[in-house]
This record gives structure tokens, sequence and C-alpha cells, in this order.
């Protein structure tokens, strides 16, 4: 009786996919790991981790983590090549059975352990990468070319392939789904991923997608450009910026019909900063003069090439110029307060070879051509993405309308490409499906719902066959939700009921956005 009972809670207890009773063979002494003789990998440990017993390098804090076995590994798929990841399986009772892979931020060479942890705290085994080299500075890739295509996009593949073998190895099977969940850099590893290994996963989720990295890289030299004086001094300040927003919300808020305070799509959002030109003889942070009007006007605009005027690179919303004070949370940390363009380095190590290149000289025409020529490795813009979905992958990209880092734009442009590659609307969201959310900045944060579970919806469309059409999304102040709005499938948009409380999704309905 007892047995029986104690039996029942186990199975209870055991989450929807893990099927640890139909293992081809029990798990194996994760110790043993550090044999395995995948080519081009060497298994450096494999280390069995209580619960709990878990503090990441450089932390000082334990992870709160089920026991689970630990393999840290390098791959070298070239001589080059210097590629550091890591799988963690957790232990059979936690197991769900899956597999999920996680990106990374930036150009960040480190393994993602809170991501991770994440992961593994919801049962799946995960794998994060270094992808092949050691910290946020670009200068990694000078006269190494090839550890330039680890990062753009091989480190990831090789950890995947190694991770899926490594699982199989330390459970007797191989994991029944994959996925890759990453935001930013993340998200541009996972639309690389579609584009170039569409075996690799079953479900993607990219957030805020860095994808179009060279065109961003110059986007990036276009608006510092458009936001510095000749001696290379800010013309754009956190109160001036604060500003912008401020009065960019108060003329766009009601486009949509709501005034809560969020610019529904800013592409509808029409906010001159011209308006806040000071008057003759005021110079003060109430006001624009005329050098920050246009420096804002061609922050909104984009980079364009200043022979041809063609568009090299959307510019950023309306909206993002500053909603919070910290550098993250608006133009700040990657564009203005930057003392020289931001990842500068590429054009430096990664493409013209010259460390004392003066950034100031490069043509926005010729050398675009040209880095698109040498450095495709470093974008994922194909937007042919039928070999994923034949072999019935499913895609998820979320993006915040409010995003200071990753131009939003670029998630539709993207997308409305796929569309057209693909057949159109219906044939795209069978297998890609895009979230646009409102006052939200890089990847989390912003004034607008900005919380939300893309995961579980992307299981569920795995898994279930059930598509997401919406996405509840929340936003929380000291640790209350103060309002949850649903993100809609694109092209649609949250419209409210015009009942009840405008701060409560269920008052909301996904409808078809007005003709433009
Ligand atoms: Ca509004």
């Amino acid at each position: 009786m007892i047995r029986r009972l104690f039996a029942g809670m186990l199975v209870a207890s055991i989450p929807l996919f893990a099927h640890a009773s139909l293992a081809a063979a029990p798990p194996v002494d994760c110790t043993t790991l550090v044999a395995l003789t995948i080519p081009e990998v060497t298994i450096n440990a494999a280390t069995s981790v209580a619960a709990g017993g878990f503090t990441p390098p450089g932390s000082q804090t334990a992870m709160t983590l089920p026991p689970f076995c630990r393999v840290e590994a390098t791959a070298r798929p070239t001589s080059d090549s210097e590629i550091k990841f890591e799988v963690w399986i957790p232990s059979s009772e936690v197991w769900n059975g899956k597999f999920q892979g996680v990106g990374n931020g930036g150009y960040m060479g480190s393994i993602s352990y809170a991501a991770m942890a994440t992961a593994m705290r919801r049962g799946y085994a995960t794998a994060s990468t270094d992808t092949g080299h050691t910290g946020d500075d670009v200068i990694f890739g000078q006269g190494h070319p090839e550890k330039v295509i680890d990062f753009g996009h091989r480190a990831i593949h090789v950890m995947t392939t190694s991770a899926k073998l490594v699982i199989r190895n330390a459970t007797g099977r191989f994991a029944e789904r994959s996925y890759f969940v990453g935001c930013s850099s993340g998200g541009h590893q996972a639309l690389s991923e579609a584009q170039r290994y569409p075996d690799d996963y079953d479900g993607i989720v990219a957030g805020a997608p860095a994808n179009d990295r060279i065109r961003q890289t110059f986007g990036f030299l276009g608006s510092w450009l458009a936001t510095h004086a000749a001696d290379g001094s800010p013309l754009l300040t956190q109160p001036t910026l604060a500003l912008l927003t401020k009065s960019a919300v108060a003329a766009c808020d009601a486009n949509d019909g709501l005034k809560d305070g969020l610019i529904d799509d800013p592409r509808r959002c029409t906010f001159n900063p011209a308006t806040l030109a000071c008057p003759a003889g005021t110079d003060d942070a109430s006001c624009l003069t005329p050098v920050q009007v246009t420096a804002a006007q061609r922050m909104y605009e984009g980079t364009k090439s200043p022979r041809t005027g063609r568009p090299i690179y959307t510019g950023w919303p309306r909206g993002s110029e500053s909603f919070g004070e910290s550098a993250i949370q608006g133009w700040r940390q990657y564009i203005t307060d930057a003392r020289e363009p931001s990842r500068v380095g590429v054009f430096k190590y990664f493409l013209f070879h010259n460390p004392s290149l003066d950034f100031r000289t490069i043509d926005f025409d010729r050398d675009l051509a040209y880095a698109e020529q040498q450095i495709p490795h470093l974008a994922a813009v194909d937007t042919n993405l039928a070999p994923f979905k034949r072999r019935g992958g499913k895609l998820l990209v979320y993006t915040g309308w409010a995003d200071p880092v990753v131009p939003p734009q670029t998630a539709v442009a993207y997308y409305e490409g796929v569309m057209k590659t693909m057949g159109g609307l219906a044939a795209t969201q069978d297998f890609f499906r895009l979230f646009m959310a409102p006052g939200m900045g890089h990847c989390s944060g912003g004034p607008g719902p900005n919380q939300f579970d893309a995961v579980a919806a992307l299981e569920q469309w795995v898994e279930k066959g059930t598509a997401p059409t919406q996405l509840v999304a929340t936003r929380s102040s000291a640790g209350k939700v103060e309002r949850s709005r649903p993100l809609c499938a694109y092209p649609k948009v949250a419209r409210y009921k015009g009942a009840g409380s405008i701060d409560e999704a269920a008052n909301f309905a996904c409808v078809a956005p007005p003709a433009k």
C-alpha cells in the first residue's frame, strides 16, 4: 500500500514529457562522460553536482538547482577555434526529456549560467557556449578570422550537435525535443540557427534579434556621428532624451484610441522634435537647440548614405530615447554616452585589420558593400526559412517597440521579408510568428508590459500543435503586477474592448491593424 502510494506520488511529480521509464538504458555515472570521444571536442570535466551545490565561476552565491551532471568541454572545429561550452543534464527524476540551448548577450564571450539555470529549473537539459572567445570586446577577432566565424554562427551549432550527443550518452537516449532560447545576440543566434542549421532545433525563441549585425554596426556609426559634435561631445544628454520620450508619448499615446502612457506602434507616430525648439535666446533642458533637433530627427530617420540618401539602417523608434534613468533604458548606453561608435572594433579588427583606423573615414557605400561581402557570417538575414519549415520547426520572435538597442523595425522588416519569400502571411504564420510589445525596452523592462512566457507558448505549438495567437504580458512594480496585456501575433494589435480595467489583458482583443 505504502509502495503503491509512493509510486503514485512519483508519477504525479514527473513532468508531462518525462519518460524516465522509457529510457533505453539506465543513466550512466556522470563522471564516465569524460571519456567521450566526440570529434573536434575535448571533454574537460564531467561532475555530479548535488542540489544547491553549484556556484558559477566569478560568483559568490550558490544557485538553487536540482542535482545535475555538469559537462565542461572545448570544441576546436578549426585550428584557431577554442569554443568552450557546458552541458547540464538534470537528474532523471527532474529531466523533462527535452533539450534547450541558450544564447548570449552582446559580444559576450562567457557561458550563460543564469539562462542555463532557468532552463534546468523547468526540467530541461541545457547547453551554453562562450562563442569561442572571452569577454565582451570585439578585439578577439584581430588576426583570428576563424574566431569571428565561431562567434557569428559556428559555436552555437557545434555546441548544439555536441550537447545532443552528450545527453544521448548521459541518459541512454536522445532528447525528444530541442529548443533554442535567446535574446539580443541570443536572438541573432536563434535566427541564425533557423536559417543556417534548420535541423538543430524543433522550436526557436528569438528575442530582440540583433541579426542584421553588419548594418547595425553601420547604424551605430551613423547614429553616433548624428548625435555628437565634431569634437566628440554628445549633443543629447539625459534631460533632453527624457524630454523627447515624454513629448513623443504625449503626442502619440492616443493614436490607438487609448491613453495608457504607451505608443502602440511608433511607425504611426510622427512626433517632430522641432516642436520642442528653443525660443530665441533660450538654451536649457526644457527645449532643443537646432543641432539637437537635427540630431533627434536623424536618430528617428536612421542611417542613410550621405552620397545617395539610400537607407542603410533603420532608425530608433519614438519612445525609445529615455524611458528610465539607467543608460540601457534609452539611447545613452549604445549611442549618446558612448565615447566612440559602439562596436567600432568590427571595422578595426574584423574588417580592415587596422587597429588605428579612423572611423570618420568609413564610407557608407563602398565599405558597407565590402563588409557584406567579407563577413556575411556575422549576419543572419536570409529570409528563406523553407528548410526549417519543412522539418516542422516553429519560430517565435518577440521584440519591444521601445527597444533602444536593436531597433524593433528590423524584426518587422525581417518578418515581412520572410512573408515575401515564403508565400505570404498564412504560409509564414504556419511556422513563424512575431510578437511586438508596445513600450517594452531591450529584451525586458520599459513602461509597457514586458514579462511573458514565450517558452511555454512555443512548447504548446511544437508539442501540441497549438499556435500562439497572443502572449499575455505583465508589468510589475515592486513585485506586484500592475498591468497585463495581450501581445498579438503580428500584424494584429491589441485593442481595448471598451469596458473594464485597461490594466487587465482580458479586456483587450487582438484585431487587424488599422489601414495604413
Ligand atoms: Ca496608447
